[in-house]
């Protein structure tokens, strides 16, 4: 029977407060309305942002339903939308394109106006929610709240892929891969015989020299504290793994000399000040471009030697590795299906929803890449 137009009850992941595990819940969700979608979640990856908002890193309204790496197969739609039917195979875009704010009509952004990340509101586009549990209205996270079977998206949040794409592996164009690719190759824009720099090697940092690679980089440095993960840096394409606890002296002055005058290409897949400013200083003095993808810690601030940018240096920031959302991800999907990249080496661990905490606590310990929950 059709559960159009019906709420539908079904099992969720819900952060009742900082600090705390998930709990299983059921929850209601309720139909789609106007240009909004409502979506059967099949598969979703566990990202660090996730986890910040756990921590109070990232500040959220709870309860909330959390995860925003995710693929899907659309149930029902709201009136007025057309661009998507029952069975469409989607995936959820925490950044929207809306195409009708300045950086969606103009030619040079991604970050469309209309994403949750900076205010936060925890709320459907119109102020409302769509999920209730034990009689509570339960709060979204970043317009697309995946760690739940079934979610509603607004249209412009929402990208319609290859009917044969992989859910449980391309659930990771919705975040952390296309994060790490599109900042070497959008942000950054490297290009052939280039050398880069990647400080952390998580499955963002493993992204960012995947795209360094596919840009035609003759040297990629990989940087981490933690060497076991070198050898998955190297199988993606790095061709250099240095770890700062093997040196006295400071990391930018290794790469430095390393290189000659520093790299072409910086990137800072951390979240850490001081490697943010270790990434722009190891960076050639005139030309070379340090790229910021680790999400800086909140309220923190970098003091910096100004002439390392006096002389030519440029310090960049990116946000869904600088991809316009609904144009890019089915691309990115396309670009996997004919084999230009993979995602098989970012997934280390696969889980049900039910076993979400124990998923949490990988990431934590630095055990996992990634961890697909499958449903
Ligand atoms: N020097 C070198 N390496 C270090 C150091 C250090 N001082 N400290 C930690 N590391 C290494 C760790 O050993 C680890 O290997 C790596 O850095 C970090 O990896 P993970 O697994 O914690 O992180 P990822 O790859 O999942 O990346 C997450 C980011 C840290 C980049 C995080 O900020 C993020 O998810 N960014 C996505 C950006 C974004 O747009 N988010 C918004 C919605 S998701
Ligand atoms: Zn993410």
């Amino acid at each position: 029977m059709s559960t159009a137009g019906k709420v539908i009850k079904c099992k969720a992941a819900v952060l009742w407060e900082a600090n705390k595990p998930f709990s299983i819940e059921e929850v209601e969700v309720a139909p789609p309305k106007e240009h909004e979608v409502r979506i059967k979640i099949m598969a979703t990856g566990i990202c660090r942002s996730d986890d910040h908002v756990i921590t109070g890193a990232l500040v959220m309204p709870f309860p909330i339903i959390l995860g925003h790496e995710a693929a899907g197969v659309v149930e029902s739609v709201g009136q007025g939308v057309t661009s998507f039917k029952p069975g469409d195979k989607v995936i959820p875009l925490f950044i929207p394109q809306c195409g009708e704010c300045k950086s969606c009509l103009g030619t040079k952004g991604n970050l469309c106006s209309n994403t949750d990340l900076a205010s936060g509101a925890g709320l459907m586009p119109d102020g409302t929610t769509r999920f209730t549990c034990k009689g509570k209205a339960i709060h979204h996270f970043l317009g697309t709240s995946t760690f739940t079977e079934y979610t509603v998206v607004h249209e412009s949040a929402l990208a319609k892929i290859d009917s044969a794409a992989p859910l449980e592996k391309v659930c990771l164009i919705g975040c952390g891969f296309s994060t790490g690719y599109g900042a070497a190759l959008q942000t950054a824009k490297v290009e052939p015989g280039s050398t880069c720099a990647v400080f952390g090697l998580g499955g963002v940092g493993l992204s960012v020299i995947m795209g360094c690679k596919v840009a035609g980089a003759s040297r990629i440095i990989a940087v981490d504290i933690n060497s076991d993960k070198f050898a998955k840096a190297k199988e993606l394409g790095a061709t250099d793994c240095v770890n700062p606890k093997d040196f006295q002296k400071p990391i930018h002055e290794v790469l430095i000399e390393m290189t000659g005058q520093g790299v072409d290409y910086s990137f800072e897949v951390i979240g850490r000040t001081d490697t943010m400013t270790a990434a722009l200083a190891c960076c050639q003095y005139n030309y070379g471009v340090s790229v910021i993808v680790g999400v800086p810690p909140a309220a923190e601030k970098i003091t910096f030697d100004p002439m390392l940018l006096f002389t030519g240096r440029s310090w960049k920031g990116s946000v869904f590795g600088g991809w316009r959302s609904k144009d890019s991800v089915p691309k990115l999907v396309a670009d996997y299906m004919n084999k230009k990249f993979v995602l098989d080496p970012l997934i280390t661990h696969t889980l049900t929803l039910t076993q979400i905490n124990e998923g949490f606590d990988l990431l934590r310990t630095g055990k996992s890449i990634r961890t697909v929950l499958k449903f």
